[in-house]
């Protein structure tokens, strides 16, 4: 049987999915389980506000939520839980992710979404595996060889570069 999901994914359309790719990876990296939906808070506002509201008692304890444009799903997503939420502005084609970015980082005082680079799916992801891994002891020594993973891979690449 799959594991219960503790992390919640949302976006907006479809047409994320391909942005999301990345954190799908990590989580499967870290195996952290996860569900992905997508879901809309202006195109099913309803079935938007019903996941949002029953995730915490679903087990879930971080919510990603990617938007692009007008990328009011996260903010939304927040009003509606008290689940840590973690905003991707996804990379839109008339301002190329500007109005997403400032959208999802320009919540008002109370009810704060943590908001991560244009597309930045992975390190979204990463956040949110840090926030579980507070009360996860397997997954802070995942953390910590991850770090020194990456910290070989950059050391062994600048080694090539630089004489
Ligand atoms: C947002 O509008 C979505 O998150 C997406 O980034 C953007 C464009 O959506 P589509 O027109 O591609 O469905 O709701």
């Amino acid at each position: 049987m799959a594991a219960k999901p503790i992390v919640g994914i949302i976006m907006g359309s479809d047409s994320d999915l391909p942005v999301m790719e990345k954190a799908f990876e990590v989580f499967d990296y870290f195996k952290v389980p996860f569900e992905v939906k997508i879901l809309s808070a202006h195109r099913s506002p309803k079935e938007h506000a019903e996941y949002s509201a029953t995730a915490e008692r679903r087990g879930i304890k971080v919510i990603i939520a990617a938007a692009g444009g007008a990328a009011h799903l996260p903010g939304v997503t927040a009003a509606h839980t008290i689940l840590p939420v973690i905003g991707i502005p996804v990379k839109s084609k008339a301002l190329n992710g500007m109005d997403s970015l400032l959208s999802i980082v320009q919540m008002p005082s109370g009810v704060p979404v943590a908001t991560v680079a244009i597309d930045g799916a992975k390190n979204a992801a990463l956040l949110a595996i840090q926030i579980i891994a507070l009360s996860n002891k397997s997954l802070i020594q995942a953390l910590k060889k991850y770090k020194l993973k990456i910290k070989k891979e950059s050391m062994n690449k600048n080694k090539k570069l630089v004489k």
